[in-house]
């Protein structure tokens, strides 16, 4: 059992490299506190909201809204959506005004988390998910990283590396404050600042020959990461033994890594020539993070894994067991649609859009069709069932990168464009780069073990706050005769 209570309030922290910013934080920290869990574990989480209250909301509830209210999502994890679980339809609501007037209590959210036994052993993170609310609160920080400790730790040349959390968290700051989502412009007019475990340009030292694990967290919003560590001859190659928490099963030597937002990658990082290198993303000025490499040289220098536990086992096409087990998703945006101050139409659509309409008519004139609408079931899957989707980007815009999350089980991307990845790649969340429309992903995925109410949506969270969204609704299959 983890039992650890995340405060929520508004807090003044200072950012190294940055200054003082004053942001609704989880227990004052950005990000928040680093949550360690094994298979079979309970973590439970008693989350006070000590914000103040919401404004009064006049809009729809696919413009931001209820900023001072939240819930939890454990992103990536295969747990329960439902109940006091990894449930993302909950809402956290701060006092009343008249309560708050009242000396009412702080009122005290609790989340309690089964982890399966064999879940597997990786990086996760949490964050708030309430529709309307979670762009602004990730970009004040709300966030913090799950580690489910298991078998790949026990690699004796992964055990032997400092086990390090590098968190990528992405702010939006004017003044040292993430001024209120109320208009579409807040993505361009407000700068993103990037910190790692909570300071802009932290350095980390490791000696020559050393193998250290970082944990590499995109607990970002808004911005993909092509990530290299960089000096003055090239790049540092490194190697990567896990993705979205699942293990390889064997390491892959890469000198870029490419987290969409959301995304995780472990990684072994060895020392090598000493000297400086930075930890860089493309497009994003200035370094992330400096890497120093100084000191005695280890001697012998510690080596890296050749092989790696099975892993989480792979599905293939033969699996599927229904001819209706092709669904697809087609991402869409249509700028400068609505009046008011949110223009812009972030749809998806394809096989099973909100409301089913015809997709060949003018979307622009239905304000509704594509987007989320709560009382609306996408996607019915059943329990045991093997289904392939299909993602799609129309963006043709290149800043919009429209990635792919789907809650409670873990996809198995086979193909990008259409080509066949080999080996294929377990991911929670699938980066969708725009400016070439017509991009797609597909994956296989086995809806397993956990029913009730989830989320599909784009990871672009400003997107997701305005619509970009679908329900889910995993279920017994056959119903149980009592239904
Ligand atoms: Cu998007």
């Amino acid at each position: 059992m983890l039992d650890q209570i995340l405060d929520v309030r508004f807090t003044t922290v200072t950012v190294p490299g940055y200054g003082p910013v004053t942001t609704r934080t989880y227990n004052g920290t950005i990000p928040g506190p680093t949550l360690r869990v094994r298979g079979g574990d309970v973590l439970r989480l008693t989350q006070i909201n000590g914000l103040p209250p919401n404004p009064p909301h006049r809009g729809g509830h696919n413009t931001p809204h209820h900023a001072n209210s939240f819930n939890l999502h454990t992103h990536g994890m295969h747990v329960s959506p439902s109940g006091h679980a990894d449930n993302v339809l909950r809402a956290f609501a701060p006092r009343t005004a008249a309560q708050a007037a009242a000396g009412a209590a702080e009122p005290r959210y609790l989340t309690v988390v089964d982890v399966p036994v064999g879940h597997p052993a990786g990086t996760y993170w949490y964050h708030p998910h309430l529709h309307g609310s979670t762009a602004e609160q990730i970009a004040g920080g709300m966030a913090g990283v799950i580690v489910v400790e298991g078998d790949i730790d026990e690699v004796p040349e992964i055990k032997a590396a400092a086990d390090i959390i590098v968190c990528i968290n992405e702010l939006k700051l004017k003044d040292g404050e993430v001024p209120a989502f109320t208009s579409g412009s807040w993505m361009t007019d407000v700068p993103s600042v990037f910190t790692v475990n909570g300071t802009v340009n932290p350095t980390i030292t490791l000696r020559p020959g050393e193998v250290q694990r970082w944990r590499v967290v995109a607990a970002t919003a808004f911005t993909a990461l092509q990530l290299t560590i960089a000096h003055d001859h090239g790049h540092l190659p490194v190697l990567q033994i896990a993705q979205d928490g699942v293990a390889f099963t064997e390491p892959v030597t890469l000198t870029e890594i490419d987290l969409a937002m959301g995304n995780r990658a472990d990684i072994l990082v060895r020392g090598g020539e000493p000297g400086s290198y930075t930890l860089r993303a493309t497009g994003v000025p200035g370094p992330l993070m400096t890497v120093r490499v100084t000191g005695e040289p280890l001697d012998p220098p510690m080596t890296l894994p050749t092989s790696l536990p099975p892993g989480r086992p792979f599905l293939d096409e033969r699996d599927i067991a229904h001819p209706d087990a092709d669904r697809e998703v087609v991402f869409h945006a249509d700028p400068g649609v609505f009046p008011g101050a949110f223009p812009n139409a972030f749809r998806m659509l394809g096989t099973h859009a909100t409301p089913p309409a015809d997709p060949d008519g003018d979307l622009t004139h239905d304000p509704a069709y594509g987007l989320f609408d709560p009382g609306y079931a996408n996607h019915t899957l059943r329990l045991g069932t093997v289904e392939r989707w299909t993602v799609r980007s129309d963006e043709t815009m290149p800043a919009f990168n429209h990635p792919f999350h789907l809650h409670t089980n873990q996809l198995l991307l086979t193909h990008r464009n259409g080509r066949r990845l080999d080996p294929p790649v377990w991911h929670d969340t699938i980066g969708l780069t725009g400016g070439t429309p017509g991009r797609s992903a597909t994956f296989l995925v086995a809806y397993e073990d956990f029913t009730g109410h989830a989320l599909a949506h784009c990871h672009q969270l400003h997107h997701e706050d305005l619509g970009m969204m679908q329900n889910v609704t995993y279920v017994q299959d056959p119903p149980p005769a009592a239904e």
